[in-house]
């Protein structure tokens, strides 16, 4: 799926015009003088979103190989295109029943195929070899409207079924390849044409580019997320900067940010830096870097962790491709989510158009581990901030429990540098007290929670008090302390998938 190319690596000699009237926003620490990067709504009601999917369906899916990347010459023919059972209601079950939020559709990949009727029409010319540079008009001829099912929109048909469910809807169009177009890294290559390959030049690219982007971004509805998978040229910055803030600007935009700072969008996020569903121990909201950022940096940014389901980093439904088994993806929600990081779990339709049935079946068995795990806390008697940037939870009995779920309130920004969770534990059958005279273990600590951390102990413990210490640029103010005991159903689910 991802072009793993960086930004930099993108940025042509030429501009066409200064992009990035965009300044982060910050404030000043009162207790030591640091800059606090400021979120945006829309930044945070994302990370409130915990969960979204990322959906790999076209032409790609009938495809022994995963997507056009790297096959510069490949024009898949339009005729593979042949759905039989199509229904973007029943995707919607899979992502409902995983407990994602959002959905973002990748509505046109590398090979070119636009699952929309497009109507973008542009001036061709003979390719390389022959055919002379006779200009001709021509429609985008490469589309759902080419293909079997013809008379179907796709996109529109997905934002459908995402408004009836109640999910939050968003697409992927890649800037950087479209092999119909003969582009690689946001240029036209100077090659014959291959079989099905349709000549422009690089101004002609970036203008089906902006065409096709604003049917998108005009004809369906008010989006959550926009993908620029492997970013975008410096040529096409500044006008996808503007058709943003023209048409979607509360859009979330994945790799809105270039690393020195130029960004199309105040409403940015940022790749983790991986496709392993897995965010460092340490992740900050803030930062413009594919890893774990930086707690110093004037840019709220926070991360989003793209991963698959199929194993192999395989994005397009691939025949008899293995799952990866629940245990493993019960640690990835604990490595994004349970690391401040934006979970984005593919989906792939199979050839019929449908989620398969073992895919249906694995992502309802974790939604339901997340539900029964973190839907509601052990119970507490006392839960509160106290002086100092604490958390105090106090419980009416020696309660087992065996992790705790930290959330900041980043409404002012990230503040909380560290954390230490203590614990007044007795044994299992109470003995040892647990009052005042009770002394504390260190049950665990971290650095950065942002809008969530979650710690899982080597084991459960039997406690009556928890209290969560910290250190900050601010008065923090916490969102939610909550204490957890989840081993015995990660063992069955886990024995029951075996
Ligand atoms: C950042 O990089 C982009 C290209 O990658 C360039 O267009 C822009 O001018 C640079 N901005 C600054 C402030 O250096
Ligand atoms: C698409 O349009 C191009 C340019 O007009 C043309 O050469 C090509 O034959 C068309 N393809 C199909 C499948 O009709
Ligand atoms: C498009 O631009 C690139 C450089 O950015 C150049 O190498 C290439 O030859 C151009 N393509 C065409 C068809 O002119
Ligand atoms: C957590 O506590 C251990 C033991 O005191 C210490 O070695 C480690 O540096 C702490 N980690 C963080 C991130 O504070
Ligand atoms: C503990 C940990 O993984 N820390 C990482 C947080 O992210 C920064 C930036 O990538 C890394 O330098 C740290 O190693």
């Amino acid at each position: 799926m991802l072009l793993l190319v960086s930004l930099a690596a993108l940025a042509a000699a030429v501009s066409v015009r200064d992009a990035a009237a965009y300044k982060p926003k910050f404030r000043i620490s009162p207790m030591d003088g640091s800059k606090i990067a400021l979120p945006t709504r829309e930044q945070l009601a994302w990370q409130d979103k915990e969960i979204g999917v990322l959906i790999h369906y076209e032409i790609a899916t009938y495809l022994d190989i995963d997507g056009c990347n790297n096959v510069p010459d490949l024009v898949p023919a339009v005729s593979l295109f042949d759905p039989t059972l199509l229904n973007t209601d029943q995707w919607m079950d899979s992502i409902v029943a995983l407990g994602a939020k959002y959905a973002t559709l990748v509505a046109k990949h590398n090979c070119g195929f636009a699952t929309w009727p497009s109507k973008v029409r542009f001036p061709t010319r003979g390719g390389g070899g022959g055919g002379g540079h006779h200009d001709r008009a021509a429609g985008y001829n490469y589309t759902i409207a080419d293909s079997p099912v013809h008379g179907t929109d796709l996109v529109g048909r997905f934002v459908k079924s995402a408004k009836r469910y109640g999910v939050g809807h968003g697409f992927y169009y890649s800037v950087v390849v479209n092999n119909f177009l003969n582009v690689q890294n946001s240029a036209v290559r100077n090659t014959e044409l291959a079989p099905g390959q349709v000549g422009i030049t690089n101004e002609t690219y970036n203008q089906i580019v902006f065409d096709q982007l604003t049917e998108l971004w005009t004809k369906y509805g008010t989006l959550t997320e926009i993908w620029f998978d492997g970013g975008y040229s410096s040529a096409q910055m500044g006008k996808i900067e503007d058709l943003l803030q023209k048409h979607q600007s509360q859009a979330v935009i994945f790799n809105g940010c270039q690393e020195n700072g130029t960004c199309v969008s105040a409403n940015s996020v940022r790749w983790i830096g991986t496709e392993m569903g897995q965010a460092p121990e340490e992740n900050w909201s803030t930062g413009l870097t594919n890893d774990g950022g930086d707690s110093g940096s004037p840019f709220f940014c926070p991360a989003e962790c793209d991963t698959t389901l199929q194993t192999q980093d395989r994005w397009f439904w691939g025949v008899n491709q293995p799952l990866r088994p629940i245990k493993e993806m019960i640690d990835v929600y604990h490595k994004t989510v349970g690391r401040n990081c934006v979970l984005e779990l593919d989906l792939a339709p199979d050839r019929s158009g449908l989620i398969p049935a073992n895919q249906a079946a694995r992502y309802k068995q974790l939604g339901d581990f997340i539900a029964s795990c973190y839907g509601k806390p052990v119970a507490a008697k006392r839960s509160r901030p106290v002086d100092g940037g604490a958390y105090s939870v106090e419980f009416a009995r020696p309660t087992a429990i065996d992790r705790v779920s930290l959330m900041e309130d980043q409404t002012d920004g990230q503040v909380i540098r560290s954390y230490q969770v203590h614990a007044r534990i007795v044994d299992a059958d109470g003995e040892g007290g647990g009052g005042e005279n009770q002394p504390w273990t260190l049950v665990s600590n971290g650095t950065s929670v942002g809008h969530k951390k979650i710690d899982i102990f080597a084991k459960p413990v039997t406690v009556t008090e928890l209290r969560v210490s910290s250190t900050f640029v601010d008065t923090p103010k916490w969102r939610a302390v909550t204490a957890h005991l989840c081993d015995e159903l990660t063992a069955k689910m886990v024995a029951a998938a075996e």
